[in-house]
């Protein structure tokens, strides 16, 4: 279900609500119309799927986020509050008390403690995790490659690496941004360093040494730009002794169609971390189907962690929480086929 009265007047609506009870001032108000953009965009995408955890997963994140910009905890509850309000007023009653169940069920959430808690836990290989943690911070590039090639030679897996370093320090580092602490130059050199050190890893991930004459075809939904998760998945597959052809980042819908066409892969892996995003995983999936002999498709990426069976809710085939169950959950949807 969608919320079908004009989004523009919807959001003037909210802001006008917000200002009357002082919650925003003029010269803000570009920004205050960006965010309730934003909130209603999460919140109609959760609605689309019938997934109240999606929405809420969001106020969460965002509390955390605004609060640590500085801004008072009544600015994000204010907003939900007049959205609520001024969509019992101008939607129809079925859309209105959906939305209004889906932000009152947000705002008592908001209510119990959600800090998120640092990523660098008790798992293998922690201290690694934390020196790279600590030298892609400093901007140490060459010391953080020196680290993880030399961990490799002394005998540490390719997989090790990916799992126990570096996702749970990409996933820091987005905490460590979220909550003010790392700028967004951080974020980007941090990226760019892992995914330095990922493409000389080649000679350990092809050096597979049973062949299965297996397929696979990943990327990135449309409009998605996180492709680290994904990379991860597809190479995971190759050193299991699948062919990984993988597209990257934001893979536009007719020329993925068409190079499943052609490659006629065994899997295609997509992915998608963004929520805004679900609706492209489910208009590729449908394109793909489409085709004479449609591959089966498996999703994943942060949306499909939060809420469990979103995978079913877009038609997807298969699904895998992570890299590291993607391979075993594929080749046993494969066997029995
Ligand atoms: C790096 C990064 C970016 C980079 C990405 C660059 C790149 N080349 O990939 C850039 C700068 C582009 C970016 C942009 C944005 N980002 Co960002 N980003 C991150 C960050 C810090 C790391 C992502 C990463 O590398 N993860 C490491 C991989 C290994 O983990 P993973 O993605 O979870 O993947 C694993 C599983 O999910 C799964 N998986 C993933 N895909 C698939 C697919 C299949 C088929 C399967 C089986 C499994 C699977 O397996 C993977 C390996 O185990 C995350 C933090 C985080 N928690 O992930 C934020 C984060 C995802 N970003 C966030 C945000 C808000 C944004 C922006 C909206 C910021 C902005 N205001 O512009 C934009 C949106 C861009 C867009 N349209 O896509 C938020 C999202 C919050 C939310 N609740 O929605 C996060 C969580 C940061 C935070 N804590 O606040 N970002």
């Amino acid at each position: 279900m969608g919320i079908s009265v004009s989004r523009e007047s919807l959001v003037s609506a909210v802001y006008d609500d917000l200002k009357g009870k002082g919650l925003v001032s003029p010269e803000d108000r570009d920004l205050c119309i960006q965010d309730i953009n934003y909130h209603l965009d999460y919140l109609e995408e959760a609605i689309r799927n019938s997934s109240p955890e999606l929405f809420e997963d969001y106020v969460l994140w965002a509390d955390v986020l605004l609060r640590n910009l500085g801004l008072p905890e009544e600015c994000l509850r204010g907003s939900l509050k007049s959205m609520e309000k001024v969509m019992l007023e101008v939607l129809d009653d079925e859309t209105a008390s959906l939305a209004s169940s889906y932000i009152s069920g947000s705002l008592r959430k908001l209510e119990m403690e959600h800090k998120p808690p640092s990523y660098m836990r008790d798992q293998p290989l922690r201290d690694l995790a934390e020196k790279y943690l600590e030298l892609v911070l400093n901007t140490e590039a060459k010391k953080a490659r020196d680290l993880i090639i030399s961990s490799l030679k002394s005998g540490v897996n390719v997989e090790d690496i990916y799992l126990h370093v570096f996702e749970p320090v990409q996933h820091e580092i987005g905490r460590l941004w979220q909550t003010n602490q790392i700028s967004v130059a951080h974020e980007h050199y941090a990226t760019s360093v892992t995914q330095m050190i990922m493409s000389e890893l080649y000679p350990y991930i092809y050096q597979a040494s049973e062949r299965k004459n297996l397929r696979l075809v990943a990327a990135c939904v449309n409009n998605e730009l996180h492709e680290i998760g994904i990379r991860m998945v597809s190479d995971f597959f190759e050193i299991n002794g699948w062919d990984s052809v993988y597209l990257g980042a934001s893979t536009p819908p007719e020329d993925f169609r068409k190079i499943v066409d052609e490659l006629k892969p065994d899997l295609v892996a997509v992915s998608a971390t963004m929520t805004f995003n679900v609706g492209h995983v489910r208009s590729l999936i449908k394109l793909l189907g489409e085709l004479d002999d449609s591959p089966p498709v498996m999703v994943g990426g942060y949306p499909f962690n939060v809420d469990t069976e979103l995978w079913r809710k877009v038609r997807a085939d298969l699904h895998a929480a992570s890299a590291s169950s993607a391979v075993r959950v594929a080749e046993e949807f494969l066997k029995t086929e």
